[in-house]
């Protein structure tokens, strides 16, 4: 037992109180120090025992097997699809895939079982291990017995979009298997957290965010997931309406100085739908890429993402301009 692992989660009443690549070989791409591009703070991530190295833009490559995800629900539900889809997305330069078996869809997310949970992810998390041996692959679950078994499969990091709050085993999960740790802001269930049910936020909605990441991140840390291990997330459009998305990411700087590594999903989000005008989520490409390009700037270093080929192309320039810029 680790100590503090079962201790409740400072947030886990929903709402938190008010005080409160792997890289076997350099496929995961740090930052050059000094300027906005450069304070995502540290410049690797450890993820069971694999090294991703943070000195470029890393894309998450989104892989939901859900029937009911907002913009590809159904999609990617059996396997030989999931597999075809994560070789498309690896192809187009995706660094990490991560596979998700639950969706947080604004509109009735419904939660899904453990076992059904485990059913849908366990097996693309075996094919694509097997597939692509040197592929750091992520799950994404709030539940620690389908994080483990997706673990025991052959995953190497728990991306949790309630940072450790709705399971209090999760933390101890990743602690005792060496896994890398996504640790999302958010409010409330898996139901309503991407619904505006919780977005009431006192003052500034980045020092509320950047409090609140703050207790997940001391909850991870008493439990014994190291520092090297955790990457943080402002949750953009969790329990955050446009102008919260907004907020956040211009404050990404402050929520850096946190001092773990920066991880945004603006990927096909409402709020970009409302400044375009776009109500279909697929066609937020252009939107989700000036996001993305916006978030490099301002400290992001891991961007979780549908469309891999626009991102990876928009942010390797982006980031060949600033990186630059550092040097002169
Ligand atoms: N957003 C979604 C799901 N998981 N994980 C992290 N770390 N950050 C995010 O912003 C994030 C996330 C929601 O997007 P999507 O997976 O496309 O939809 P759904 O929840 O409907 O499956």
């Amino acid at each position: 037992m680790i100590d503090g692992a079962n201790a409740p989660h400072p947030a886990a009443s929903g709402v938190p109180a008010p005080a409160r690549s792997s890289d076997p070989d350099g496929r995961a791409g740090a930052s050059p120090s000094g300027s906005n591009a450069g304070r995502a703070g540290a410049d690797v991530w450890v993820v069971r025992g694999r090294i991703v190295k943070l000195d470029r833009p890393i894309l998450v490559g989104i892989l939901n097997v859900t029937p009911d995800s907002f913009s590809d629900g159904g999609r990617f539900d059996s396997v030989g699809s999931a597999l075809a889809h994560a070789s498309a997305m690896l192809e187009e330069g995706a660094d990490l895939l991560d596979i998700g078996g639950e969706s947080t869809r604004p509109q009735g997310a419904r939660p899904v079982s453990i076992d059904e949970e485990i059913r849908r992810v366990v097996p693309v998390v075996t094919a694509i291990s097997a597939e692509f041996p040197d592929i750091v692959i992520s799950v994404d679950t709030v539940k620690s017995a389908v994080a483990a078994a997706a673990l025991e499969a052959g995953a190497h990091v728990v991306n949790d979009v309630s940072a450790f709050r709705l399971d209090s085993r999760m933390a101890e999960t990743c602690a005792a298997m060496g896994a890398g740790a996504i640790l999302m802001h958010s409010r409330g269930s898996v139901s309503d957290m991407a619904t505006f049910a919780h977005a009431d936020y006192e003052g500034s909605v980045v020092d509320v965010v950047r409090r609140e990441l703050s207790e997940s991140l001391a909850f991870a840390r008493a439990a014994g997931v190291p520092d090297e291990a955790i990457v943080l997330d402002p949750g953009i459009g969790f329990a955050k309406r446009g102008e919260h998305s907004l907020d956040v990411l211009a404050g990404l700087p402050r929520i850096a100085e946190l001092g773990r590594p920066l991880l945004v999903g603006v990927s096909r989000k409402r709020f970009i739908g409302e400044i375009n005008d776009v109500a279909t989520p697929t066609e937020r490409v252009h939107g989700t890429v000036g996001a993305n390009v916006a978030a490099l700037a301002r400290g992001a270093r891991l961007f979780r993402v549908h469309d891999v080929r626009p991102n990876r192309e928009s942010l390797d320039v982006a980031w060949s301009i600033l990186h630059r810029g550092e040097r002169t």
